[in-house]
């Protein structure tokens, strides 16, 4: 018998504005091999990009799934995979980072969220694990969690920000759809 090999394929990232990124994801049933399909093809495409985080919505499957990869430059990869993901609790303090997202291309904010948060969540094999987080994994954790609930970083900052980006993004994919990669 021949061994086996992981079929992963790196998939378009679907960016703002897009009726399909503000959908609810929807919990996932089990977690089988057509999920972990769906998750390697999201870890395939997420560092592709480059990026330290994918939800499933991002290539247009809303269900609640998440990858995530905080490993640095130089370090061994160390891919992590959240199913039903869930915030059980949140510091009152809170933290500033410069925010990107794979679907908002090219820009970067200063948002503030929880600087720590308890959470709940399946891991790749559907085991169930809670675990505290702080620091760049509370921020990214949070991050995707927002793109459960059809929420992207911009709709952090204040409405006249948020509407000078779309404008921008929406003139960049009227650009892309006359010059095709
Ligand atoms: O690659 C990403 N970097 C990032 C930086 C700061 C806070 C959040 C993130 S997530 C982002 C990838 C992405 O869009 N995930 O949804
Ligand atoms: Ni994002």
């Amino acid at each position: 018998m021949g061994a086996y090999f992981k079929r992963m394929a790196i998939r378009e990232i679907i960016t703002a504005p897009d009726a399909r990124l503000k959908q609810r994801s929807l919990p996932v049933e089990r977690v089988d091999g057509a999920l972990r399909g769906l998750m390697d093809d999201m870890l395939e495409t997420m560092y592709d990009a480059p990026g330290i985080g994918l939800a499933a919505v991002q290539l247009g499957e809303p269900l609640r799934v998440i990858v995530m990869d905080l490993a640095r430059e130089g370090e061994d990869p160390q891919p992590r995979f959240f199913v039903n993901p869930e915030i059980l609790s949140v510091s009152e303090e809170l933290a500033v980072y410069e925010e990107g997202c794979l679907s908002v291309p090219e820009f970067y904010e200063d948002v503030a969220r929880p600087a720590e948060c308890r959470i709940r969540y399946l891991d790749y094999n559907g085991e169930l694990h809670e675990e505290d987080c702080e620091g760049l994994f509370a921020t990214c954790f949070q991050h995707e969690m927002d793109h459960l609930e059809g929420v992207l970083f911009i709709d952090h900052l204040s409405k006249l920000k948020r509407s000078m980006m779309l404008k921008k993004l929406t003139k960049a994919k009227k650009q892309q759809e006359k010059e095709p990669a």
